[in-house]
């Protein structure tokens, strides 16, 4: 079936036709106005079938669409929920800000206080400046690194996904990788050629590259554990080795922890791994599911930043007042929740060891043999993927082999079970801190049937 029948709500099978009326009614309003209907792409639901759903609240761990229907959420929001929708101590936080203004232009003492925590976190960060999005966090890290070294080039890994700015929109992943456009239209190619690619977790191919390259290769920037092919973690020492290389070549190591921060450990996977970047990157969580993120490192690098030093990067609403608001609740209630780290690693563990044990039942096998089909996981605490292929996952080479037609198979039979999975293959589920056993045992219940119907001939 065309993939504009899958998608057209008045052609669309029955099976394809989860999004209610209003959702659909929606949908067709929004296409004669905003490209695709939708203001991110992934949100298109063009990569798993049918029609995107309109949502109008969320609590705790799930979301509710237009139509009334719920779903336990493992979105997220893409990652910013660590403690699930509407979390009370930041919608407070936020209510609060916003009867006192929505923005001044100005500084506030919330930025500083944010700032504070940040530093306080993630020990490797020593000035951080607030940013709007993670991708204007990646573009001002990149700038920085180039204006602080003098050098140009960047390499960056295939199938990791830094946000839409055109250095980075070269073998991307995410969206990019969704749709087939690693390399945007619209990149120049001047800009294309400052960016090198090498393959996640293939630390040769990076010392190939600044053998190559060797003095005009400003920065590595890397996801340390990639959520943009779905999970794929560092292997075999990879990121020490990264670090070695950019020590030894004078290059900065970045940090792309937009996804990771602040979720794998309070000083995001950086901590989790004993690596020190020189630059990270952050959002998502840090904004608490409002539009903030931040960038920041070495203080003899971040001093380079205007108007302190002459690398220019500004925003009219850097450091919104309503979003630090919600940032410093989040921070706050991330030191104070001890048991946070240990319960998302529990669910973690409970949810994979349930789809493992599901894979292995001795009909699913056999499902699964008839068709020459397979899945794998990989998991790092709360960051979760279940693969349709057989692993291991390593790189996007490895990752690109999955069947997203059995993906977009499962992920409908589990939409229309009530639970609401990332739509692509090449994205990551999160769990937050507002599931609980009883959550994942109903996910389990749901992916018992769902994955069954996956691998249906
Ligand atoms: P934003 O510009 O979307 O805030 O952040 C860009 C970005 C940068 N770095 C990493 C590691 C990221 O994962 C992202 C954004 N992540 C995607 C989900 N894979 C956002 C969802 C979307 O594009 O709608």
């Amino acid at each position: 079936m065309a993939n504009s029948d899958m998608n057209d709500p008045n052609r669309a099978p029955d099976h394809l036709r989860h999004a209610g009326p209003r959702s659909q009614a929606l949908l067709a309003r929004a296409k004669a106005m905003i490209p695709g209907g939708v203001n991110s792409p992934v949100r298109a639901f063009r990569a798993v079938g049918g029609n995107p759903l309109f949502m109008e609240r969320g609590s705790g761990c799930r979301i509710t669409d237009v139509d009334g229907r719920s779903y336990i959420d493992y979105v997220g929001s893409w990652g910013p929920l660590l403690f699930g929708h509407a979390d009370p101590e930041v919608i407070a936080a936020v209510r609060a800000a916003a009867e006192m203004g929505t923005s001044f232009g100005a500084p506030t003492a919330g930025e500083v206080e944010l700032a504070e925590r940040i530093i306080q976190l993630v020990p490797s960060v020593q000035k951080v400046r607030l940013v709007n999005s993670g991708t204007e966090a990646t573009m001002s890290a990149l700038r920085v690194a180039r204006g602080a070294t003098g050098r140009d080039k960047v390499i960056k890994f295939e199938g990791c996904y830094h946000g839409h700015g055109d250095a980075f929109l070269i073998k991307a992943g995410s969206g990019a990788a969704t749709f087939g456009v690693p390399d945007s239209p619209g990149v120049p190619a001047g800009t294309a050629a400052d960016t090198l690619i090498a393959s996640y977790n293939d630390p040769d191919a990076v010392d190939a590259l600044f053998d190559r390259y060797a003095q005009e290769i400003a920065a590595v920037i890397v996801e340390p554990v990639v959520g943009n092919m779905g999970c794929v973690p560092p292997q075999n020492d990879f990121l020490r080795k990264l670090r070695a290389s950019c020590d030894r070549e004078g290059a900065l190591l970045i940090f792309d922890e937009v996804m990771t921060g602040f979720r794998l450990a309070q000083g995001g996977a950086q901590e989790l791994y004993g690596i020190t970047p020189d630059l990270t990157t952050m959002g998502k969580v840090v904004g608490g599911g409002l539009p903030l993120a931040a960038y920041g490192g070495r203080a003899d690098v971040m001093s380079q930043v205007a108007p302190e030093g002459p690398v220019y990067q500004a925003g009219t609403l850097s450091g919104n007042p309503i979003a630090t608001a919600a940032g410093n609740a989040m921070l706050a209630k991330i030191v104070a929740t001890r048991d946070l780290y240990p319960k998302l690693e529990r669910l973690g563990r409970r949810l994979s060891s349930g789809l493992d044990e599901i894979a292995r039942e001795p009909k699913m096998a056999e499902r699964m043999q008839a068709v020459n089909g397979a899945m794998s996981q990989t998991r790092v605490g709360s960051f979760v993927t279940l693969f349709f292929g057989a692993g291991p996952m390593r790189n996007w080479d490895d990752v690109k082999q999955c069947s997203t037609e059995r993906f977009g198979r499962y992920f409908r039979g589990m939409l229309a079970r009530g639970i609401y999975l990332a739509p692509s293959q090449f994205e990551t589920g999160f769990l937050s801190y507002a599931h609980s056993d009883a959550e994942i045992d109903l996910t389990l219940e749901a992916a018992r049937e769902a994955l069954f119907e996956a691998f249906e001939v």
